[in-house]
């Protein structure tokens, strides 16, 4: 896959703060004059937000985590091929809400599924291309939650036990440990404004190694 635009995504647990600071992030790609398009997985396309919908609908059939994982990633092939590798050649940013890193954090550090399984299907999907840059925004999980149940109803994945987001969360960080060059790791529990003059450091180091 050819890319010249750069590939961020933004991840972190629920109610974390990524749909809010993805609009800030937006006007600062615009008051710096990049080109971009925000997007979001699982969904982006029409066929992907439709996979989303049967993603995250609250159901009373137990989802088996295979099928959730597989899902995950049939949505990824339709987002890749039709909205992200075109504008990417285009010369275009992608600033896209969750990408692979939250099936590695959901699917393997939540559900505990092989982290082997995830890089193998990864490889099928996208075969080399990984996020120039991944943005975790951080909080402890009780915070996350608190912040993601006053602010709506609670989907399908939103339902699992604090055990279950902390395993998430754990993940996350683990994964951002092992590779600082690429992951910017940002508190987001504290104000807004703060959270923001990080990201504004974050943005301004991704767009110096970007030229
Ligand atoms: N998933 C996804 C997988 O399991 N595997 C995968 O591979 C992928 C791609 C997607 C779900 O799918 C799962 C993960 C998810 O469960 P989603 O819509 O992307 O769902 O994820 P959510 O985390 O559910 O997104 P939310 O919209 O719930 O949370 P956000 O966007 O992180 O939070 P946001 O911005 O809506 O903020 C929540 C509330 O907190 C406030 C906001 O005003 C808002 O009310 N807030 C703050 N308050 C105080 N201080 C701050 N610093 C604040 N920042 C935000």
């Amino acid at each position: 896959m050819n890319n010249k635009g750069m590939f961020i995504t933004v991840e972190g647990i629920e109610g974390v703060g990524k749909t809010t600071n993805i609009q800030f992030i937006s006007e600062w790609l615009s008051n710096n004059n990049i080109e971009f398009i925000a997007s979001r997985e699982p969904g982006g396309t029409p066929f992907a937000e439709e996979i989303r919908n049967v993603l995250l609908q609250p159901r009373d059939e137990k989802v088996c985590d295979t099928a959730e994982l597989l899902l995950m990633f049939a949505a990824r092939a339709q987002h890749l091929d039709a909205l992200i590798q075109p504008a990417l050649e285009q010369g275009k940013w992608v600033l896209c809400d969750r990408f692979t890193d939250a099936t590695y954090a959901y699917q393997g550090g939540g559900r505990g599924l092989s982290l082997d399984l995830i890089a193998q299907l990864e490889t099928i999907v996208q075969g080399a291309f990984r996020p120039h840059a991944v943005i975790l925004l951080d909080v402890p999980v009780e915070i996350g939650l608190g912040r993601a149940s006053a602010r709506s109803e609670l989907d399908r994945i939103e339902q699992e036990k604090a055990s279950f987001f902390e395993a998430v969360r754990q993940q996350y960080l683990d994964r951002a440990d092992a590779d600082p060059d690429r992951y910017h790791v940002v508190d987001a529990s504290v104000d807004l404004p703060e959270v923001q003059n990080q990201l504004q450091d974050v943005l301004a180091s991704i767009k110096a190694r970007s030229s």
